[in-house]
C-alpha cells in the first residue's frame, strides 16, 4: 500500500482569492491556470497498520501532527477507499516552499494522486478533485496539465483541462526576488480580505466576466488580449490584498522593478506579460520561442536572485513506488 507521484505548481491567469462561507474550502470565484513544468513536487505515501496518526515530512522535516488540512484530506481518501489505516507522507519540492510558488497546490495534487494509487482508487474518479480542494483550493488545477479551468458549479466545483501543452507553446519565466516564506498564508490572507477590504465586493462582481473573457482568449490563442486581461485581473487581486486590514503587501521592491521591465519589453514588441501571486516572485508568460530573451532580460533586473523557466507541464501522475 504505497505509491509515489509527481505534480507541478500552477500559476493563475485569472485568480482565486476568497472563499464561500460554506465549509469544504470552496472558492468564491473560479480561476484559470497554467501548469508549470519547471517546478516539481514529488510525494511518496505508505499506509502502515502500526501508525495511529498520519505523519507528514515536508522537505525532510516532520510537520505538526495537528495539520488540519492534511488530516481532512487523508480522512476523505480513507472514506472513499473504505480503509482505516494511517500513512507516512514524504513530500519534496525542488523550489522554495511557501514563497508564492503554489507549493500547496502541487503538494496536495501529488498527495491525492499517490494516495489514490496506494489505495486502489481510480485516478479518474471525479471525487479526487473535491478531496484535493480540501487540502488547497488551487490543488485541483495541478491535477491537470496545460491550461486549466476551475469553475463553481452549484455546491461544488468542476475542473478541466482546456488546452494541452502541445496545443499552445507557452512558457513561464519565474523571477525569484526572495526565497523566504511569506508571513501571511493565502488561506489567512484571503479570509482577511473578505472581511475587511472595501474592494472585495467589486472583485467578486467583476470576476465572472474576467474568467469568461480570458477562457475565450485562451481557446482563440489570443496572446495579447490575454496579456492585458491577466495583468488587470492580477492587479485587481493585489489591490484587494493591499486594501485589506492589516494590509497584505506581498511585493518586494524588486517585484515592481520586474513588472516595469516586462512593461518595457512588451512596449518594445516582445510578447510577454506578468502575473504575481501571494508572494514577491513575478511570473512572466510568453511564447516559448522568446523565453530565452525574456529570461536574459529578467536575470539582468537588479534584485532578481535567479530565474526558473519552463513550458506548460502535465498533470499530476504516478511515478512508481
Ligand atoms: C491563485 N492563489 O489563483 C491565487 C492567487 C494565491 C494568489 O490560489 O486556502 O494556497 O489552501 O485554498 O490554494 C492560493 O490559494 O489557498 C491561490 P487555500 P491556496 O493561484
Amino acid at each position: 500500500m504505497r505509491a509515489a507521484a509527481v505534480a507541478h505548481p500552477n500559476v493563475a491567469l485569472i485568480k482565486y482569492w476568497g472563499k464561500r462561507e460554506a465549509s469544504g474550502n470552496l472558492p468564491a470565484v473560479g480561476s484559470l491556470s497554467m501548469t508549470l513544468s519547471a517546478l516539481v513536487t514529488e510525494t511518496a505515501i505508505e499506509f502502515d497498520e502500526s501508525l495511529d496518526h498520519d505523519v507528514l515530512l515536508l522537505n525532510g522535516v516532520e510537520q505538526p501532527a495537528e495539520d488540519g488540512r492534511l488530516v481532512a484530506c487523508m480522512d476523505a481518501l480513507r472514506e472513499l477507499a473504505g480503509c482505516d489505516l494511517h500513512a507516512t507522507v514524504e513530500s519534496e519540492n525542488d523550489f522554495p516552499t511557501g514563497a508564492g510558488l503554489a507549493s500547496s497546490a502541487s503538494g496536495y495534487a501529488a498527495l491525492v494522486t499517490a494516495a489514490a494509487a496506494a489505495l486502489g482508487i481510480d485516478a479518474r474518479d471525479p471525487r479526487l478533485i473535491d478531496i484535493a480542494r480540501i487540502g488547497s483550493g488551487s490543488a485541483p488545477r495541478s491535477l491537470f496539465g496545460g491550461i486549466v479551468l476551475l469553475e463553481n458549479d452549484g455546491d461544488g466545483t468542476v475542473c478541466e483541462q482546456i488546452i494541452t501543452p502541445e496545443e499552445w507553446a507557452l512558457s513561464v519565466v519565474v523571477a525569484i526576488t526572495t526565497e523566504a516564506p511569506k508571513t501571511v498564508t493565502s488561506r489567512d490572507g484571503m479570509e482577511q480580505s473578505r472581511l475587511t477590504s472595501p474592494y472585495y465586493a467589486a472583485w467578486l462582481d467583476t470576476h465572472a466576466h474576467d474568467l469568461c473573457q480570458a477562457t475565450g482568449y485562451v481557446r482563440d490563442r489570443d496572446f495579447f488580449a490575454l496579456a492585458e486581461l491577466a495583468e488587470h485581473n492580477c492587479l485587481k487581486m493585489h489591490s484587494v490584498m493591499m486594501t485589506t486590514r492589516p494590509p497584505l503587501m506581498y511585493w518586494s521592491p524588486s517585484t515592481l522593478a520586474v513588472l516595469r521591465r516586462i512593461g518595457e519589453l512588451r512596449a518594445d514588441g516582445l510578447p510577454v506579460f506578468f502575473t504575481i501571486d501571494a508572494g514577491p516572485q513575478v511570473k512572466a508568460v510568453c511564447p516559448t520561442e522568446v523565453a530565452d530573451d525574456v529570461t536574459a532580460a529578467l536575470d539582468a533586473v537588479p534584485g532578481v536572485l535567479r530565474t526558473i523557466a519552463g513550458e506548460l507541464g502535465y498533470g499530476a501522475r504516478v511515478v512508481g513506488d
